[in-house]
């Protein structure tokens, strides 16, 4: 048929202005592309945490003027909320002992649970994916070992230590919680930062305050059955800013569910495959929302959980 031949030769263009605009508006994550090798190279494992210099440190550093100390973790502990069929245990087997004429006793602990995803939560670089592709264009096939991550663990990140600035959306809304499912728009990022005069400078650590974590432990239910928080437009500017990390004081950081119902975890994509930029999740932003703690000195250093996806752990943020 001749006369179809034009329109075959155009099929792959419609394709690509199809592919283009649904990426505009939905915000869907190519498969395949050019999100990697990553700015930082091949080989990096360290993703956003390269934009940690000792400038950065000696930054946080200043930042410290009243000796004030936030503890940012939640206390692990059974019941608390987790995602889908994740669980948390600790048991106590026996005392040990005694031993020695002083007698001397003691107890370990035996924990068991998806550690590195349950309660407070800092996400590495091999806990996201896009399809089989991790960050840096890592082939999970390639690395993802039954006995622990042998590229991308959690032990590659190293210590944070850099400015830390606090967002309150919720301060910015006039509402002490969002509501579940609230998408913190671009313009609601921009508006908290000037309603605060702060602005965001390239290798800071970002945590935003929804207010939702007042539920944690209150109401578990309605905490994980979804949650305020960024979604990608808002996402896209922290891109642009060069943050390392972002975190919140919800299970997922960004919006759940997203509006667009077609899509599972977007941001998580685009943070951590995309742009090496860690998330931590159960944050205790409370405490610095309170105290218009907006711009501190932030301090965490993961466990080196070998081929490990993420870390527990008790951020601090210090002013
Ligand atoms: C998933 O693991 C899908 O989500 P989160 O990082 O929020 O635990």
């Amino acid at each position: 048929m001749p006369g179809r031949q034009p329109l075959r030769r155009l099929a792959p263009i419609f394709a690509a202005v199809v592919a283009a605009a649904s990426m505009a508006v939905g915000g869907v994550i190519a498969q395949t592309g050019s999100w990697y090798p990553s700015r930082w190279g091949a080989a990096d494992q360290r993703g956003a945490a390269n934009r940690i210099t000792s400038a950065k440190v000696l930054e946080a550093k200043n930042l410290i003027t009243r000796g004030a100390v936030y503890q940012l973790g939640r206390t692990y502990e059974a019941g608390m909320p987790m995602f889908g069929t994740r669980h948390y245990s600790l048991r106590i087997p026996y005392m040990f002992g005694p031993t020695g004429t002083n007698q001397a006793t003691y107890h370990d602990e035996i924990i068991s649970g998806e550690l590195g995803q349950s309660g407070t939560q800092f996400d590495s670089l091999s806990h996201i994916g896009i399809g089989d592709l991790f960050y840096n264009g890592n082939n999970r096939h390639d690395f993802a070992k039954p006995e622990g991550m042998t590229r991308l663990g959690v032990e590659n990140v190293g210590a944070l230590t850099t400015r830390g600035v606090l967002i309150d959306v919720a301060a910015f809304k006039g509402v002490a919680q969002l509501a579940g499912g609230y998408e913190i728009t671009a313009a609601d990022v921009q508006g908290a930062l000037k309603r605060q005069s702060l602005e965001i400078r390239a290798g800071d650590v970002v945590l935003i305050h929804t207010g939702w974590g007042s539920l944690w432990m209150k109401d578990n239910a309605k905490f994980l059955a979804n949650a305020p928080g960024i979604g990608m437009a808002a996402a896209q500017f922290l891109v642009s800013e060069e943050v390392v990390m972002v975190g919140s004081d919800t299970w997922a950081v960004e919006v759940v569910p997203n509006p667009d119902a077609s899509l599972a975890f977007p941001v998580h994509q685009l943070f951590l495959p995309r742009n090496g930029i860690y998330i931590f999740e159960n944050l205790a932003t409370e405490e610095l929302a309170r105290d218009n703690a907006y711009e501190f000195a932030f301090f965490f250093a993961p466990l080196k959980l070998k081929g490990a996806t993420g870390s527990p752990g008790n951020p601090i943020a210090i002013r």
